[in-house]
């Protein structure tokens, strides 16, 4: 199968990338995400630095990773700069301490920011495939991410060929990349279902400098089980959908669902998939989690559209003995075609994402804590919720044990505006700001979204702030967070009149 193509070590592969380099690395979250050539590259990296000698990368992904890449390679200080998403906690230290450069990006930019060149050049494609013939046909993994777009545009590719995914996974993969204006045309997907592209990516065999043999599972963890909270949140979402669906704003046979990662979205498409009032969907959405393979196999869920099977292991190896099953119900796509604004406003997505900090018009921040920290990243949630049929946000009502309320006056920093965002949920209640204004909104938040704890306190803001279009007091906005800044528990604000 990879005859004619260099076998290397990962210390091989590893001692060909210079200093200085720019690498894209293939994968979406943990899973089909590289696991041998990033940890040498990391070990180069350390060796280097001990001999007094530089050694940095750009490095660009998919989204995040696993901790083989992003971890390792932040813990060796091997990272110059970084984008797009990321989650891992050692880089996110180096990016917040000022380290490592970090710039975001929407994550269907990604493709299209690196053909526009103004990332400069992409040295290296260094991907995981299941599967690579002679002529230089690449089966992927478990995920697409940009793997189509830096193979091509590289000038060399080193590849992890897998053993621990099956050869068979070709099929599961729809690779297409859309011309670059003015020459584009619309991408012709009509339906969740659709397939437009190639199954492998096709690549010049003389590009391929080396063959890496690696037999390891995605680095993805599980998620946790729903806790009353979560849980509490996906009913309520459920709840909101099947009114809706009720006075007909959701037609009968329903609109795809996109729905975020994490243990929230998780137990929310758990819970939308045991409400008897939803009908059977399909989901059009980046990550497919395992709540989502458990709704294909009851039949809840009749076709998943994703960038990344990011399930547990023992969910992945239910798929890898039920392949021909799967392959009729699942498509992996490259980010920009999972995540493409046009597709998501054309197939009239309903887009469920998750908010650090919501304020009381709407505005939601999903990537700093306190205006300043970054946690993981924009990733698809701005992809979507800007071009939703109906955007919804969940949080939990607070976080740190009540000392924080999810909900404030005024966002820290804001990656998606009042102008997209639709609905809020928390397990309290069903936030709907659609054709409310200002004051009314901070009404809707207040009664049905605010901790109980918190609930006179935002009333008294609003007091406060009486006047204006948007009732704000400037002095007043971020004063929830600098008493928590201060005393340690936003409990503790007191308002300036
Ligand atoms: O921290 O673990 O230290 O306690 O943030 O919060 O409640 O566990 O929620 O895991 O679903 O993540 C927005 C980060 C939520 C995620 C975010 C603290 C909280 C906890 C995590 P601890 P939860 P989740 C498709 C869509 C942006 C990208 C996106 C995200 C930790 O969903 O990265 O939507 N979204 N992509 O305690 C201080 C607050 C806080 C807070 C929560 N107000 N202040 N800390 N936390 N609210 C996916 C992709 O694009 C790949």
């Amino acid at each position: 199968m990879t005859k004619g193509f260099p076998i290397l070590t990962p210390e091989q592969a590893a001692a060909l990338v210079k200093h200085n380099e720019t690498v894209g690395f293939g994968g979406f979250t943990a899973a089909g995400a590289c696991k041998v050539i990033p940890l040498a590259l990391a070990e180069r990296a350390k060796a280097e630095h001990a001999a007094g000698r530089p050694f940095k990368l750009g490095v660009l992904t998919g989204a995040s990773t696993g901790k083989s890449l992003d971890g390792a390679l932040a813990a060796a200080e091997a990272i110059a700069w970084r984008t797009p998403y990321q989650s891992d906690p050692t880089l996110r230290k180096a990016i917040n301490e000022g380290k490592t450069k970090f710039f975001d990006l929407h994550l269907s930019a990604v493709q299209p920011t690196v053909r526009s060149g103004v990332l400069g050049k992409v040295n290296w494609a260094i991907v995981e495939a299941s599967r690579v013939t002679p002529e230089g046909e690449i089966t992927l993994s478990t995920s697409v991410g940009c793997s189509n777009t830096y193979v091509r545009m590289a000038d060399h590719v080193l590849i992890e060929l897998n053993a621990y995914h099956p050869a068979e996974l070709t099929g599961f993969h729809d690779l297409y990349e859309p011309a670059d204006p003015p020459h584009r045309r619309e991408i012709p997907i009509y339906a969740p279902t659709d397939r437009v592209g190639s199954t492998v990516i096709k690549v010049d065999p003389k590009k391929i400098a080396g063959i890496v043999h690696t037999n390891k599972p995605d680095e993805s963890g599980g998620f946790d089980a729903p806790d009353p909270v979560t849980t509490k949140i996906g009913e309520n979402v459920a709840k909101f959908l099947v009114d809706e669906l009720r006075v007909g704003r959701i037609p009968a046979s329903f609109l795809p669902l996109q729905s975020g990662v994490g243990n929230i979205a998780n137990a929310v498409i758990g819970a939308l998939g045991s409400s008897a009032g939803i009908p059977p969907f399909m989901m059009y959405t980046e990550v497919i989690q395992d709540s989502v393979i458990d709704l294909i196999e009851k039949g809840k869920c009749t076709f998943a559209s994703g960038c990344s099977l990011t399930v547990s292991p023992a969910k992945l190896q239910q798929i890898y003995k039920n392949l021909e099953y799967y392959r009729s119900r699942i498509v992996l796509r490259p980010q920009e075609i999972s995540n493409s604004p046009e597709l998501v406003r054309r197939l009239g997505l309903i887009t469920i994402n998750t908010a650090i900090e919501v304020d009381l018009f709407g505005n939601v921040n999903s990537t700093h804590v306190m205006g300043k920290d970054l946690m993981n990243g924009i990733g698809g949630s701005g992809d979507f919720t800007r071009n939703a049929h109906i955007s919804i946000y969940t949080c939990p009502s607070v976080a740190k044990k009540g000392a924080i309320s999810t909900i404030v006056p005024f966002v820290t920093h804001l990656d998606h505006s009042e102008h997209s965002v639709q609905v809020v949920v928390t397990e309290h209640g069903i936030a709907d700001l659609r054709g409310k204004a200002p004051h009314e909104r901070a009404m809707a938040m207040i009664e049905n979204c605010v901790h109980p704890e918190y609930r006179q306190l935002m009333k008294d803001y609003l007091t406060i702030s009486n006047k204006g279009h948007v009732p704000q007091t400037l002095q007043n906005a971020f004063g929830m967070h600098q008493a928590f800044l201060q005393t340690g528990d936003m409990r503790n604000t007191k308002w300036l009149s």
